[in-house]
């Protein structure tokens, strides 16, 4: 009877949590849109194309846009919140200053709402063009299940982002509390393969003679930084990765071990016990890089996000549905 009753509990107990556990992660769905916005995933694809032949520094800002969204309360479009006088968020944190392409969100928005009015959310709208991205800067296809809701807080004192001259201990615990491994945080860094950096955002790495870092690279960047750095100064634009800007590719990793990287983050990485054999691996095989990188930017695409009734569509990415 014990035992009898005893297995008969622990039965329901596991159905209970496998079908809580089935909830938690496959309410995300591949075809979430199928019968309310069948052409969504189309929609995004061909304005990123667009705005891509336009503008190839995009690809890379929608990347990072992920990144700073998921990070911080889910990928719940919360990065996307202006500002107004009266409702602060997160645009106005530090690490956000040098997000790029609202606009390229705006008008993807537009162009799904022309379609599907108050159908599809923001967040999956910033989830699909980051994979998007992806693919036209030469990365690998991945799926993107839809189904997340746009929240309704977005707050300045809750980016607690790595900021850009974090050192590799504390990133690395930023990203474990968010589930990746430090071969996940190693594969992510790798979208710093692409796009470009601020002078102010590596600048005191370049005066510190302590810092390891190639010679000939940094007199390049000192070349290319110039002197300023005082308010109002130029801030000028260097590439993460000068050899291939525009490709998803496994270059960054070399030029960790060669102390040609310009973030204290990247350049830890090739020497911490923790990062430097996946640095080593991923610097050596580019196909399971390309591989493991779109797989881990999916993986980042479903932190924290709001499903069913949580949250709203958002109309416009920038304000709430009711502003206040
Ligand atoms: C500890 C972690 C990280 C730190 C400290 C960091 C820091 C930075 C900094 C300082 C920049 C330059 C921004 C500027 O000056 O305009 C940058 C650019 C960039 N980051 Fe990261 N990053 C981290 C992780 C990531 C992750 C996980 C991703 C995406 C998966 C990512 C994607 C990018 C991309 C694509 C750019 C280029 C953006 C552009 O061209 O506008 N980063 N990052
Ligand atoms: C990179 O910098 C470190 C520390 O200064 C040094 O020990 C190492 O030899 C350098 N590696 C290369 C390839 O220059
Ligand atoms: C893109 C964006 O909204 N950046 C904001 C970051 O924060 C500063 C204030 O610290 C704002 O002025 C920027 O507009």
């Amino acid at each position: 009877m014990q035992t009898s009753s005893g297995r008969r509990l622990r039965l329901l107990l596991l159905v209970v949590a496998m079908a809580s556990a089935t909830r938690r992660c496959t309410a995300l769905e591949l075809n979430y849109y199928a019968s309310t916005c069948p052409d969504a995933e189309a929609i995004v694809r061909d304005a990123m194309e667009r705005q891509h032949y336009r503008d190839p520094t995009l690809a890379p800002a929608i990347i990072r846009m992920l990144f700073h969204d998921c990070f911080v309360r889910g990928c719940d479009a919360s990065v996307m919140i202006v500002p107004t006088r009266t409702r602060s968020s997160e645009r106005v944190a530090i690490p956000n200053q040098t997000l790029r392409g609202f606009n390229a969100v705006d008008d993807v928005k537009r162009a799904l709402e022309d379609a599907c009015p108050a159908t599809v959310s923001c967040a999956d709208a910033l989830a699909l063009m980051a994979r998007d991205a992806v693919a036209l800067l030469g990365g690998n296809p991945y799926d993107v299940p839809l189904g997340r809701r746009d929240g309704l807080e977005s707050n300045p004192w809750e980016v607690d982002l790595p900021p850009p001259f974090a050192a590799l201990g504390d990133a690395l615990r930023a990203f474990a509390a968010r589930g990746f491994s430090a071969e996940e945080t190693v594969v992510l860094f790798g979208a710093h393969t692409v796009g470009g950096a601020h002078c102010s955002a590596f600048r005191d790495r370049l005066a510190r003679p302590d810092c390891a870092m190639d010679d000939g690279f940094r007199s390049d960047m000192l070349d290319a930084c110039g002197a300023g750095a005082g308010d109002g100064e130029e801030d000028p634009v260097a590439f993460l990765d000068a050899d291939t800007p525009f490709a998803i590719d496994n270059a960054c990793y070399p030029q960790m071990m060669s102390n040609r990287t310009l973030l204290q983050v990247d350049q830890e990485a090739a020497t911490h016990p923790d990062t430097a054999p996946h640095v080593a691996y991923y610097a050596a095989s580019p196909d399971a890089f390309t591989q493991r990188f779109s797989e881990v930017m999916a993986k980042l695409s479903n932190v924290g996000v709001l499903e069913g009734d949580a949250g709203e569509v958002r109309r416009l990415c920038s304000k709430y549905n009711t502003p206040s």
